[in-house]
């Protein structure tokens, strides 16, 4: 990883005025010096359909865990989909389909003590910090076993004890509360780093420039993964922002950046790892851009009509991270086909489980509204009366 502010080796100590002089005409603008494109998307060049990078230091085992994972975040969205069609999720249904590999990798890269910070579009990254499809599916349906009890939805909760800071609605804001958590444990001569997630949209909003400004010049270790995913909502990210690449931004705070190829599980999972050593060393924050891709719309409810003729269709086809890690697996004699059915059949397993038993919990009782959103002795003055009496 770069470091900033860091002299050349090949500068003369001794000639100052030779030095000022190749200081003053760089042949780059400095920020396309500072990204890291090792993992970058690469055509492969034998033409052969695209796989994963080679280069790694995962043990098989883990690769295995990895599928899991990713093969998980997908068939619980799945069955989440047929719950909203069955009309027992309350709210939408955002899915990562295309995209699931950037959350898992990177998630997988930290230690139990870290933190993450995800977004709608990151259920792998929640899953690999140890929450249940049972949770999620609870939640989903506003059940009173879930995880917020039917106060909220989606992944609109969090569980501290495992590193899992729930995300509000507003994009960007959790730059600033990663920052804060980061600075707090840090008061506290802790020693953990956070993951906080961001979409190409929500880097356009204050909140996200206000916290990794604060975040970079207090040198906190912070690792911002931005999802190219081509769309917020339906704008495109050509009409969202004049850069071409989102980890061009990271020049503006004086943090180094990587470009990395956000369908290709190994690579999302070196590039934060290697992230993760500079931030763990006191770097302070680094930003990581994965190149991704939505393949479905904002929301279940969205049909996608904004999207030109046969885009989904490519990327379903040349470009699907399960497929590529799949190919993967098997090219390296890491999985033969019926150990990757074993694991498939055994994530359909727990999802059949859990979500049976979320589907058994009642609906929150309306009196219990209230409790644990605030203060209890200080509730809403209209339920004040119905609460005193428990
Ligand atoms: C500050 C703010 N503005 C607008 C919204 C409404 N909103 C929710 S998701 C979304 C699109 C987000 O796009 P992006 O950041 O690219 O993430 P993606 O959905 O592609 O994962 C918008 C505009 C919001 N939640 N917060
Ligand atoms: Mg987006």
């Amino acid at each position: 990883m770069d470091q900033p502010n860091k002299p050349a080796a090949s500068e003369s100590k001794q000639d100052p005025a030779r030095n000022a002089k190749r200081r003053r005409g760089p042949r780059r603008p400095r920020f396309e010096m500072r990204v890291n494109t090792k993992h970058a998307p690469r055509k492969p060049a034998d033409g052969q359909p695209l796989s994963c990078t080679t280069e790694t230091t995962l043990k098989p085992e883990q690769m295995l865990e990895l599928y899991r994972y990713l093969k998980l975040t997908r068939q619980v969205e799945e069955r989440l989909v047929n719950l909203y069609r069955q009309t027992k999720v309350v709210g939408g249904v955002f899915r990562s389909l295309g995209q699931e590999a950037t959350a898992v990798g990177s998630a997988y890269a930290l230690e139990a003590r870290d933190f993450v910070t995800p977004l709608i579009r990151d259920l792998g990254a929640v899953l690999v910090k140890g929450i249940r499809p049972r949770e999620v599916f609870a939640q989903y349906m506003a059940r009173a076993w879930g995880p917020s009890g039917g106060r909220d939805l989606n992944i609109h909760f969090g569980d501290m004890e495992k590193g899992f800071i729930g995300p509000i609605s507003h994009l960007g804001d959790m730059i600033p509360v990663m920052a804060g958590v980061l600075l707090a444990a840090r008061m506290q001569k802790k020693r953990p780093i956070g993951i906080a997630y961001i979409g190409d949209g929500g880097m356009s909003t204050g909140a996200f420039h206000e916290g990794l400004n604060f975040a970079a010049v207090q040198k906190l270790p912070l690792l911002v993964i931005a999802e190219y995913n081509h769309y917020a909502y339906s704008t495109p990210t050509s009409l969202q922002t004049a850069v071409r690449d989102l980890a061009e931004k990271a020049a503006g705070y004086n943090i180094p950046a990587s470009i990395v190829d956000g369908n290709d599980i190994i690579a999302c999972y070196e590039a934060t790892r290697h992230a993760a050593d500079y931030a763990r060393r006191g770097g302070g924050p680094v930003l990581i851009e994965a190149k991704t891709y939505r393949r479905r719309g904002h929301a279940e409810h969205d049909d996608q009509r904004y999207v030109p003729a046969g885009e989904i269709e490519w990327w379903e086809k040349h470009n699907d991270p399960i497929d590529r890690y799949e190919r993967y697996l098997l090219q390296q004699n890491i999985a033969t086909k019926e150990k990757l059915a074993e694991i498939t059949a055994d994530v359909m397993r727990e999802i059949e489980e859990d979500c049976s038993w979320a589907e058994s919990s009642p609906m929150p009782e309306a009196e219990q509204a209230a409790f644990g959103v605030f203060d209890n002795s200080v509730v809403a003055p209209a339920l004040r009366p119905e609460v005193l009496k428990n």
